[in-house]
């Protein structure tokens, strides 16, 4: 997978119109956007398709699936024939529903995004004692997609570690969270970012300065 500018925007405003304005302004910039249930639940499942045929970019469904194998394949299969490229799916779950979420993915060749270990520090409670082995659990099965946090750099680069140079890992947690575009993208292929963009008066400015911040 190739990210433009190794930035995914996440889109979390809850009105489409909201979200269609700041597209117009920052879609030179991006190829890719995460849609969650924010804007979902505000504004229905038809957001992905209408994003993704105005701005022709690909849409991750920031779901965070977590529920039993029959009920995450209806989930993931819902999602994709709504036109999602990928839907983020939680591991602590087990094995199978991941493997429920994979196996729909594959059917229409689309993508699912293992989490790993969450970026606000409350992932610490319960998350961060087993995330890397929901990183190994995802080599196991073969997943190559990863979300990791940019909150915690040495937890990313350990989740790297395990899930090897080929996988592709996407990372939340850059700006307001504290995380930092360019450290992160030494373990990250791409970095998640929300407020710093949508919440900014010049949303185009916030994310120049994210580019040039990378490229420095
Ligand atoms: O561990 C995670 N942390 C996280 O922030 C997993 C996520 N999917 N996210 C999401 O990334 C979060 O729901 C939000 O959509 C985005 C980060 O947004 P922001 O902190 O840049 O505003």
């Amino acid at each position: 997978m190739e990210v433009k500018n190794n930035i995914i925007l996440a889109m979390d405003v809850t009105n489409i119109n909201e979200a269609m304005e700041l597209m117009n302004k920052v879609s030179d910039y991006l190829d890719t956007v995460k849609i969650g249930y924010p804007l979902i639940l505000a504004e229905g499942l038809e957001s992905v398709l209408k994003i993704k045929k105005e701005y022709n970019c690909r849409v991750i469904c920031d779901f965070k699936v977590a529920d039993i194998p029959a009920t995450n394949q209806k989930i993931a299969d819902i999602t994709f024939q709504a036109g999602a490229d990928a839907i983020i799916v939680h591991g602590f779950v087990g094995w199978d529903s991941v493997k429920s979420c994979l196996e729909s993915a594959e059917k229409v060749g689309k993508d699912i995004f293992l989490l790993t270990e969450m970026s606000h520090p409350g992932a610490t409670n319960f998350m961060q004692p087993v995330s890397m082995n929901i990183a190994s659990m995802g080599v196991e099965i073969g997943i190559t997609n990863y979300v990791g946090p940019s909150t915690r750099l040495e937890r990313l680069k350990m989740i790297r570690e395990i899930v090897g140079k080929d996988s592709f890992i996407i990372s939340p947690g850059v700006g307001v969270q504290g995380g930092d575009p360019r450290e992160t993208l030494q373990f990250a292929d791409a970095i998640i970012v929300g407020r710093s963009i949508y919440l900014s008066d010049d949303p185009v400015n916030a994310l120049e300065s994210i580019i040039d911040a990378i490229k420095l």
